[in-house]
């Protein structure tokens, strides 16, 4: 094996993701795990982290990092019920940092869990029913579906088709059980097999999504595989299915680089399984083991070919794909605020700025949504921009929520820029982050609403996203202002994505700092309001204004990005 990377070696020995956890778990001396163990974990949902903030403290201090692990949950389609939102809501409270993080994949994390709280905190997790299970780690991750749609059957039938292929590619292992809840363990794991994935599981982390146009607010050509609902006469006739999206990329390496998917065709609702199964299969048979930074399948479908990637898929499938429908994409914002839908159920978004719910002043959404999660009767919806939808309100019980949103302070007053904002999580938890991200942008929007209100813009509803780092995790080259950290106050400034999702952006300036950014947009916005033309949106004017170079439009643009 010695041309694979190292964490194929961990992966090879765990005995299916059991590595040496129970042993680490056991080991007081420490609040950290085994450094191989920190690969395993991830299987599980969880990450070692230590909080960034107390570095230098703790080194000066001649202390061993503060480890906290983030843990992860996973819901298809951001599911979750009263009872289990109010079972997460405790843990965050007893167990985590006292918040609830609502993640750009429909799922939730804990942040600041110490190792012996790991143990409860997921018997709890598992107790209501949810599971941190391949939350993370190189196999399938959280699988997105629109969380509200006017088309409430297409809605319905997209989430559980989203829940059964999470089931379909959930690890069959059981190392969770044995190693979390208690299970009995196997004298041997030669007795188990992991069907789909096999002993070393995928080379990289795996990512699903199903759309329902025009609204594109799971970023369906971010996704290693898309399903976009095509739907006639009000019926979901199948999916065209798009695959090769990713958005990681590495300062400096310009091999590596952001990649909207392709479309591949047109499948029935039955082909779903078996196509993601051969699609999840080929990644797992090419991709590349070697070379993380380039084992995502949009690699692997540069590599080997559009044409040889869409045979192999059908010939393992058994499926031939029919030729794509057309789809327009409108929309990637939340619906914030009610929605009825087509049988008369409301919905009401909430705005949650960067998912992170916690009680702030008189701004208590924590509390608040405990309070909603007491009496309502519906269910929960995390959605792909970081907010919550408290979903299936009755006519009558709609005054009931309303009332809890204004006690707990719950709705505050935004733009249509912050409403359109996301950021990743970043300092202090993020080991990866080069730059502020969560804790930074609402800053920053603060002083773009200004320009934007100078300018008569303030209606506008641009996309704008933040990343600490160049990995993506906020969909920023998607976006029509990206911001990317490189150091600390330090950003590559990114313009022109598609307001549809389907071009991705430019860089337009580098190393900018916060006043670097406010000066690099102010002249860009001004010129957008005197010369945009109707309904033209921002990331579109930059482009054929020749601000940012134009690239071509379409599902399979690729851009390699200027390093
Ligand atoms: Fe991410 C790694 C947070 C969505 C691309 N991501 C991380 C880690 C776990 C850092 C680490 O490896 O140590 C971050 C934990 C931070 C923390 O303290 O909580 C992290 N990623 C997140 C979340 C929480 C961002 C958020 O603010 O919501 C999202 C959790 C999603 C979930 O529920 O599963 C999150 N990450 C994404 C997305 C968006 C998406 O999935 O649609 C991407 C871009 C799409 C893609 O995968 O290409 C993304 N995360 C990455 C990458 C780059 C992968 C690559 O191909 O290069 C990394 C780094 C890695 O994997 O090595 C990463
Ligand atoms: Fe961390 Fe980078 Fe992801 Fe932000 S984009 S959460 S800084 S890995």
């Amino acid at each position: 094996m010695t041309d694979f990377s190292e964490v194929e070696r961990i992966k090879a020995e765990s005995r299916l993701l059991r590595g040496t956890l129970a042993a680490s778990l056991a080991d007081a001396a420490t609040g950290a795990i085994a450094e191989d163990d920190t690969q395993i974990s991830k299987f599980h949902g969880i990450y070692q982290q230590d909080d960034r903030d107390l570095r230098a403290e703790r080194r000066r201090q001649k202390l061993e990092p503060a480890y906290r692990f983030m843990i992860r949950a996973r819901m298809p389609a951001g599911i979750c019920t009263p009872a289990q939102w109010l079972a997460l809501d405790a843990l965050a409270n007893t167990y985590a940092n006292g918040t609830l993080r609502v993640t750009t994949r429909q799922a939730f994390q804990f942040h600041g869990v110490i190792k012996r709280d790991l143990k409860p905190t997921i018997g709890a997790i598992n107790e209501a029913l949810l599971s941190t299970l391949a939350a993370c780690g190189d196999v399938n991750r959280n699988v997105m579906a629109p969380p509200v749609s006017a088309l409430a059957s297409i809605r319905e039938q997209t989430a559980a088709a989203a829940a059964a292929l999470a089931d379909h590619l959930s690890p069959r292992t059981g190392a969770y059980h044995e190693i979390w809840l208690g299970g009995d363990k196997l004298a041997s794991s030669e007795a188990e097999s992991e069907p789909v994935y096999g002993a070393t599981y995928l080379p990289r982390k795996f990512k699903i999504a199903f759309a329902i146009p025009p609204l594109n607010d799971v970023d369906v050509h971010a996704q290693d595989l898309g399903f976009i609902a095509i739907v006639e006469d009000r019926e979901l006739i199948g999916y065209n299915v798009t695959a090769g999206g990713g958005m990681g990329m590495s300062h400096g390496l310009a091999e590596t680089y952001p990649r909207l998917a392709d479309t591949l065709g047109f499948i029935t609702p039955e082909q779903v399984i078996p196509v993601a199964e051969a699609v999840v299969t080929t990644q797992r048979d090419h991709g590349d083991r070697t070379e993380r930074k380039h084992a995502r399948l949009k690699y692997t479908i540069d590599e080997h070919g559009l044409d040889w990637f869409l045979a192999e898929i059908q010939r393992r499938a058994g499926v031939e794909l029919a030729p794509a429908h057309e789809v327009a994409f409108s929309q990637r914002g939340d619906p914030h605020g009610w929605l009825e839908d087509e049988r008369g159920a409301w919905h009401y978004t909430l705005f949650v700025e960067n998912g992170r719910l916690a009680d702030r002043g008189e701004a208590r959404q924590l509390s608040g949504m405990r309070a909603i999660a007491q009496v309502h009767e519906g269910e929960f919806r995390l959605t792909a921009n970081q907010n919550v939808v408290i979903a299936g309100v009755s006519a009558d019980a709609r005054a009931g929520i309303d009332a809890l949103l204004s006690e707990y302070g719950m709705i505050r007053p935004a733009t249509p820029l912050r409403l359109n904002s996301l950021a990743c999580v970043g300092l202090p938890t993020c080991g990866l982050a080069l730059a502020e991200s969560e804790r930074y942008l609402p800053e920053l929007i603060d002083r773009l609403d200004k320009l934007l209100a100078d300018s008569g813009l303030d209606d506008e509803p641009i996309v704008i996203r933040m990343t600490g780092c160049p990995n993506g995790c906020a969909r920023p080259y998607v976006a029509e202002i990206g911001l990317v950290g490189k150091a600390e106050g330090s950003y590559n400034l990114f313009l022109g994505g598609g307001f549809d999702g389907r071009r991705l952006n430019r860089l337009y300036a580098e190393n900018v700092d916060d006043q670097g950014i406010v000066d690099a947009l102010a002249p860009l916005l001004a010129d957008y309001a005197a010369r945009r033309e109707a309904d033209e949106r921002f990331g579109d004017f930059v482009v054929r204004a020749g601000h940012v170079a134009a690239v071509a439009e379409g599902p399979q643009v690729q851009q390699r990005q200027q390093n």
